[in-house]
């Protein structure tokens, strides 16, 4: 445990290191120039992988002794001119079985160094020729033959010595073999090889991927690189299978770590599930199946979908914007890969102290830990955060607070979250374009004496957005969805999009009421209609405002309808209720209102009662006449205000200019 957590802590300084010293002005790719040749042994980059797939194996009936067992391997082992290759032994048991004897009968093509680590369950004999291998180990047994050096004779050699085997199997280049003994193989049959043979019962090996190709070499490094894995395997017939993926990066000499951005690109079957060692900041990734980040208490990330041929892979990841290929590697099965990247290292420019490196490294991780997860979301009205409290465990120091830039603006602790709603205006959100939301989140951790800061980006949905007000000054605090009958109202219509070619007036508005057939149109092609309809100033490029006045009867009832409005490709609706205006004014009929001809002739009746009254006022004696306490309105009829509505606010009349 503490050993892990060691290691996690080295992995992180060393991110923390690596992503210092990136270079700043990488040269631009040429990718026409990144030939891939097959990587040499020498080279900056190794993918080496277990597999129990090996190149040809059978199982065998077994010697005649049933308390013995005998295993052939002849092990082929590649560039080995001059260089005495090592290959660990690991001799696994079962408990069953435990008084036989083993055998096992190895050749090798070249001189090799066999080092076994036996079980000392069993008694374990190797049979080799001279120096092919030399084998050494404690408790074990050696005798030396000439074994035949073709496969098919060493097999037959073994069958007439011991009178058949168990297990025979050609191996490629291992560098560790794991070899369980004293299992029940079970068949009856003779031993005849099977090409490709997957071995999963008895055995696994380590080799090194020969068929890495890489453009290190034939061109400047442009300081950025990707990684090609393809895993050839077919899905298995039930179940789910992980696959562990190492990503070791070592120095030649010296510290830090020089680390380019990288991008993996890792192809298996659909359904495959990776299990990623460790990300550095620098790593991106293209992921067909699932994965999963160790050390990171996340669930399994989703990947995408993949091509299913090497042209397809490499132009994927030049798409990526990483067109220097430094690893392609084709493997046909595997149980874990490791990813080996050897780089130059030079001197830390700066000296960085324990307190420093931590918080560095814990500011790493949070960012790393953010990016996998994202909290943040762009709703139509809001942005939100939610951070899982479990997932910080990954930081293993205490979260106190989280806040967006703005420090007023704090996440609330809801026990499982740490949870904040905010309007995209708020809390120092930058809009580019007005739509592209930017800010950060800001963790206080008590272990640090800074806080860690986490920038983030999300796009707000495109979206048309209809507001109402009674009054002309559009104060966003008076937001109403009430259409005071026979009374002004103002609506404002704004656009939130990134398109800068949309058209500069507003298109459409109506209002659809129930009981209505057709909508009450109030703007059609920018143009006032009806009700009154009254364009006005638009307050910036991407919203309008007009007014409207709705007429009807105003002894009704309150009633519901629909606001809606279109611009460019958005369109959007408003439910709204009609109501009449309080208290009711004298009920003056729709049909009364309408038309010059009346209202003319409404002015004569008023011209008339208002000379009735002045008569009256100025005789000497007599009863005073009753008045109205709302004396009918003198305005013309093009007004935009109802005769009903007497009760005149402060700004009724400043939508007439
Ligand atoms: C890319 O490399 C090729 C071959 O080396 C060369 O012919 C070509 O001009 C280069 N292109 C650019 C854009 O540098
Ligand atoms: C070898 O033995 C160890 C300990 O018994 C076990 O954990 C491991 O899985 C075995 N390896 C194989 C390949 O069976
Ligand atoms: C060697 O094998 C014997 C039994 O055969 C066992 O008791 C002993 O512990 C083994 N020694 C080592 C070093 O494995
Ligand atoms: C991934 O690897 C980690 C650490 O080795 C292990 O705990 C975890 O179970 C693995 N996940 C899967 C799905 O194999
Ligand atoms: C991942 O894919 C599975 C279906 O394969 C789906 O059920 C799940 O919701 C997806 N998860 C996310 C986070 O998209
Ligand atoms: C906390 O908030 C998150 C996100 O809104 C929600 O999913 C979760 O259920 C909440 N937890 C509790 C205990 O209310
Ligand atoms: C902005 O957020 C602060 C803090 O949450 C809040 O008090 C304020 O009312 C918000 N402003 C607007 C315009 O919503
Ligand atoms: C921008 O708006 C115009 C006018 O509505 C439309 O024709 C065009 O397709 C839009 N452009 C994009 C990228 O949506
Ligand atoms: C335990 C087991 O799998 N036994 C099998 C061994 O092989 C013979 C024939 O190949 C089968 O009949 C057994 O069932």
């Amino acid at each position: 445990m503490l050993a892990r957590i060691m290691e996690t802590a080295w992995c992180l300084v060393v991110v923390f290191t690596a992503a210092r010293v990136v270079p700043a002005g990488a040269n631009p790719v040429n990718s026409s120039s990144c030939l891939l040749k097959p990587v040499l042994s020498d080279q900056d980059v190794k993918v080496s992988y277990i597999t129990s797939q090996v190149t040809s194996c059978c199982i065998g009936h077994g010697p005649t002794d049933p308390d013995l067992e005998v295993h052939v391997l002849s092990l082929w082992l590649s560039n080995s001119a001059g260089v005495i290759r090592e290959i660990k032994f690991n001799v696994n048991t079962s408990a069953a079985n435990r008084n036989r004897k083993i055998v096992f009968v190895v050749n090798t093509n070249a001189f090799s160094l066999f080092t076994v680590v036996p079980t000392d369950q069993h008694h374990v004999t190797f049979i080799t020729s001279p120096n092919k291998p030399v084998v050494a180990g404690n408790n074990i047994s050696t005798n030396i033959a000439n074994l035949p050096s073709s496969n098919g004779e060493l097999l037959k050699w073994a069958e007439t010595k011991y009178g058949g085997v168990s297990s025979f199997t050609v191996l490629e280049d291992p560098e560790w073999i794991c070899f369980q003994v004293g299992k029940e193989l079970n068949t009856s049959k003779d031993c005849i090889p099977e090409n490709n043979f997957e071995a999963k019962d008895f055995l696994e090996f380590q080799t090194v991927s020969h068929g890495t190709e890489s453009c290190l070499g034939s061109s400047d490094h442009p300081g950025k690189e990707a990684h090609i894995l393809w895993l050839q395997q077919s899905p298995p017939r039930t179940g789910t299978e992980a696959i562990d993926l190492n990503i070791k990066v070592t120095c030649r000499d010296g510290n830090p770590v020089n680390q380019y951005p990288t991008l993996l690109v890792l192809k298996g079957y659909e359904g495959l599930f990776w299990n990623i060692s460790h990300m550095a900041n620098t790593l991106k990734l293209l992921v067909s199946g699932k994965y999963f980040i160790k050390n990171f208490p996340l669930s399994p990330i989703n990947g995408t979908v993949l091509p299913d041929s090497k042209d397809g892979l490499i132009s994927k990841a030049t798409k990526h914007d990483f067109p220097f290929i430094a690893s392609y590697t084709e493997i046909p099965s595997a149980r874990s890969i490791t990813l080996e990247l050897h780089r130059t290292c030079g001197q830390a420019t700066e000296v960085t102290t324990a307190a420093q490196s931590k918080a560095s490294s814990l500011s790493t991780l949070a960012q790393q830990l953010m990016k996998l997860s994202p909290p943040w979301r762009c709703t139509e009205n809001t942005i939100e955060i939610a951070v899982i409290k479990n997932h910080l465990q990954a930081l293993k120091n205490p979260v106190t607070e989280i806040t967006l830039q703005d420090p007023n603006c704090k996440a609330i602790d809801n026990t499982t979250h740490f949870v904040l709603k905010s309007i995209p205006e708020n809390c120092s959100t930058h809009l580019e374009g007005g739509i592209h939301a930017k800010n950060q989140l800001v963790l206080t951790m008590p272990a640090l004496p800074d806080k860690i800061r986490v920038p983030f980006e999300c796009d707000l949905p495109e979206k048309l957005f209809l507001h109402l007000y009674h009054t002309p000054d559009f104060r966003s605090s008076a937001i109403t969805t009430i259409v005071e009958v026979n009374k002004p109202t103002y609506v404002q219509v704004s656009v939130r999009t990134a398109n800068q070619s949309i058209p500069s007036q507003l298109q459409d508005c109506f209002l659809q009421i129930p009981g209505q057939p057709l909508p009450q149109e109030l703007i059609r092609d920018g143009n006032p209609l009806s009700y009154s309809a009254v364009i006005l100033d638009s307050p910036s490029p991407k919203s309008w405002r007009f007014s409207f006045t709705y007429r009807a009867d105003a002894g009704q009832e309150p009633t519901p309808a629909t606001l809606v409005c279109k611009h460019s490709n958005h369109e959007s609706s408003l439910e709204v209720m009609l109501k009449p205006t309080n208290p009711p004014s004298h009920s003056l009929g729709i049909g009364t209102v309408l038309g010059i001809t009346f209202g003319a002739f409404l002015i004569g009746v008023m011209l008339t009662a208002a000379l009735w009254y002045i008569y009256s006022h100025t005789r000497p004696t007599g009863k005073m006449q009753p008045v109205s306490e709302n004396p009918p309105v003198s305005e013309s009829s093009s007004s935009n205000h109802s005769i009903g509505s007497t009760q005149s606010t402060p700004c009724s009349t400043s939508s007439m200019a």
